[in-house]
């Protein structure tokens, strides 16, 4: 029998504003089947978006969502959480909202690992407010702050976020929904700070003015400029220039999450332990 989405939906929201062909609806069915996989209630969940076409996703999903301010999807998420810290807290923003306005409280979600994921819907470009330069624009591609073409080297979120700490850090494209599914179950089931770049397309405000004008020639571009991990491994550091790697990028189960290490905080105003010392950590510099 087919996957029924709907308990998961807002129904009264549906049809959704996002265009003919965009790949978010892939993203938001992966995300559920995930979640539904992992028995996680929706009570359980609280689902945190930003601004954007990406920003819509909490409209849509019937769980604990907060709609948040562009660029501060993080900042609120971590207040979520600290509050909570029993809830699974994800956040859904676009390329630009995580990595151009928010790009400092990406950084410090990462750098804290804090326990949620970050879902960052990478489509290139400002989709919603139709076709802004974002700091993952390939240069080169034509936008409309950039008309003669985008000359701003690019940003690749998952490198960033592996070097400022994320303990989980993933890639995967709309066109493969499984891996993404399969992705999404291991970023909700992981401990940390889990970053899932989730590539999708945005045909109508990117595509059509780079020569992709149909959702298909946006995704066949996709799937020619990643290929899986292992793959990219074995190339040589020519073949790899172009490309970007796809898979679980970054698992670390060895890290302090800082939920705890907040608790340790809460214990020593209670009285229930001393004062916090360097031993207390597992990473001290
Ligand atoms: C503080 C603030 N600055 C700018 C905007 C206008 N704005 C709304 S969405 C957006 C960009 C959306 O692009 P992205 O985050 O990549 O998400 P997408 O729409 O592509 O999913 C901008 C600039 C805003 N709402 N708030």
């Amino acid at each position: 029998m087919a996957f029924n989405y709907d308990s998961y939906l807002r129904m009264e929201k549906m049809p959704t504003l996002w265009c003919w062909g965009c790949g978010d609806g892939v993203i938001l069915k992966a995300f559920i089947r995930a979640v539904d996989k992992l028995g996680i209630s929706k009570d359980e969940m609280c689902i945190v978006s930003g601004i954007g076409c990406s920003g819509r996703f909490s409209s849509y999903v019937d769980f604990n969502t907060i709609h948040s301010t562009h660029g501060r999807t993080v900042a609120y998420a971590t207040g979520v959480k600290l509050a909570n810290p029993d809830k699974h807290v994800v956040c859904v923003a676009g390329d630009g909202d995580a990595w151009a306005i928010g790009g400092n409280h990406t950084i410090h979600g990462c750098r804290r690992n804090i326990d949620m994921t970050l879902i960052v819907i990478q489509n290139f470009i400002y989709g919603l407010t139709n076709s802004q330069t974002s700091p993952t624009t390939p240069q080169g591609m034509w936008t409309v702050t950039q008309k003669i073409g985008n000359i701003d080297p690019t940003f690749d979120g998952c490198e960033i976020a592996i070097s400022c700490g994320a303990s989980f850090v993933a890639r995967e494209n709309v066109t493969a929904p499984k891996k993404l599914e399969k992705v999404f179950v291991e970023a909700f089931k992981h401990k940390g700070f889990a970053y899932v770049e989730a590539m999708s397309n945005c045909h109508i405000n990117l595509g059509r003015k780079n020569k992709m004008v149909s959702a298909m020639n946006n995704l066949d571009w996709i799937d020619s400029i990643t290929t899986p991990k292992k793959k990219y491994e074995a190339l040589s550091e020519e073949e790899q220039l172009n490309l970007l790697p796809t898979g679980i990028l970054k698992q670390d189960t060895d890290v302090d999450e800082y939920c705890d290490l907040y608790k340790m905080i809460q214990d020593a105003h209670q009285g229930k332990r001393g004062k916090i010392t360097q031993d207390d950590f597992k990473k001290k510099i």
